[in-house]
């Protein structure tokens, strides 16, 4: 069943200038921090989905195409990220559709109170999903559309952060296409966005566009080469890179060229998350062809990814390597979040999600694991929730899911972290 998703977008007169959109009064409720969803109802179709998935240590599903070659893995050298007590969350593999009905979502942003601000790429809304409930799933409530998107290709509205002070400042920050750059711009909700960053080359395919605060607090922004592969390797062009800025949208102190550029060398990067060491992990999507391979990048000040001198692992030692490469085929991969010592990666033309552990010094335990393979359809968005629990959401509705999207489409799945309750984070 498809609930129904209300405008609730508040009108001028509704709010006055500058205040943030208040919070939602929730008399009665447990408060956060790590309050559970008490009241979360799964749909008809999520009831029978709930059943536990068996995470195996295989590869899922055979490729479609038997002639593309068996998944490459980097040989784990590392030692085991060192047990604490108690042991670290793990992804335990249930799962549910909480939210049902939307429209190719995007980017996933937080609330102090457990709910999200969810985007939806090609109709340029903001939805506000949760922490409210019905018999159909958590409540879904348009809270804003942003004016000027431009949803051509791949570009539209595309990343979404809440900030770390969103209770004192009440700022969110998007990054979204025009139809000249891709950009990045600050708001409180009901106002029009401000643009902080501007220029960020666009194209109808490679516009990157996720959004990220480190632990360091300054935003992170992932763009893409714009189809213009020798940008990546210009560290003057804001093209291909991993951006690293204030608030403000001015370069970062100590950033390595002085400049916003973090990382540089990369083709289209649309997933970002940090670990508990503070690392930051990225997925990378891989060119087409035989010799094609999607990444997962551990991101380090000043480093070059390589693209497009080198693809995947390569013998080049002025390039970094990925830490796990993929053929397209099972990845493609665009979100990624964090739990415990396990990297997930939110895959599309994989339909599945990639579950990487990885060491104390960033090299991967055993193979990748394979979660919800062919399940839901096409997977983007990854994030962990303030509960400690995992969202994913689909984009079946982009147009690339051979067989259609189906009636619920798209949808938002929670998955379960189990371990010491949950103390995973974005
Ligand atoms: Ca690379």
């Amino acid at each position: 069943m498809t609930s129904p998703i209300r405008d609730r977008q508040p009108t001028r007169s509704q709010r006055p200038t500058g205040s943030p959109r208040p919070t939602r009064s929730r008399p009665g409720r447990p408060g956060r921090p790590g309050r559970p969803y008490r009241r979360i109802v799964p749909t008809a179709a999520a009831a029978s989905a709930l059943a536990l998935l068996l995470t195996g240590c295989g590869f899922g599903e055979p490729d479609d195409d038997p002639d593309l070659s068996p998944p490459q893995f980097p040989t784990p050298t590392g030692r085991p990220t060192e047990s604490a007590s108690p042991p670290p969350p793990e992804i335990t593999g249930a799962h549910q559709v909480i939210a049902s009905g939307l429209e190719i979502p995007w980017g996933v942003g937080f609330l102090p109170d457990g709910g999200a601000l969810v985007t939806e790429r090609d109709s340029g809304r903001i939805l506000q999903v949760g922490p409210d409930s019905t018999e159909d799933g958590l409540m879904v409530d348009v809270v804003q559309t942003v004016d000027g998107v431009n949803n051509a290709g791949e570009g539209g509205l595309l990343g979404i952060a809440v900030s770390p002070e969103y209770e004192a400042d009440g700022w969110v920050f998007v990054y979204y296409t025009t139809g000249r750059d891709n950009r990045i711009a600050r708001f409180q909700l009901g106002e029009p966005p401000e643009p902080i960053l501007t220029g960020i080359p666009r194209s109808g395919n490679h516009n990157g566009g996720q959004l990220g605060f480190g632990p360091d607090g300054y935003l992170y922004a992932s763009t893409g080469d714009s189809e213009v592969p020798s940008r990546a390797q210009d560290r003057d062009s804001l093209a291909g890179k991993i951006l690293r800025m204030t608030v403000d949208g001015d370069p970062a102190p100590d950033n390595p060229f002085d400049s916003r550029v973090w990382a540089y060398g990369l083709r289209n990067v649309q997933g970002l998350a940090w670990d508990g060491d503070e690392r930051l992990w990225a997925t990378e999507f891989g060119a087409s062809g035989a010799s094609a391979r999607d990444e997962l990048n551990l991101v380090e000040a000043g480093e070059n990814y390589g693209w497009p001198e080198v693809e995947g692992i390569g013998p080049d030692d002025r390039f970094r390597n990925p830490v796990v490469e993929w053929t397209t085929d099972e990845a493609s991969c665009s979100g990624a979040a964090v739990v415990g010592p396990t990297v997930a990666v939110a895959c599309l033309r994989g339909q599945r999600l990639w579950l990487v552990d990885v060491t104390g010094s960033g090299t991967v335990l055993g193979a990748p694991r394979p979660l919800l393979a062919g399940e839901y359809g096409r997977l983007r968005a990854a994030a962990v929730a303030p509960d400690g629990s995992l969202w994913i959401t689909t984009s079946n509705r982009d147009g690339r899911l051979n067989e259609g999207p189906g009636p619920d489409d798209d949808r938002i799945i929670q998955l379960v972290v189990g371990g010491s309750g949950g103390a995973g984070r974005a």
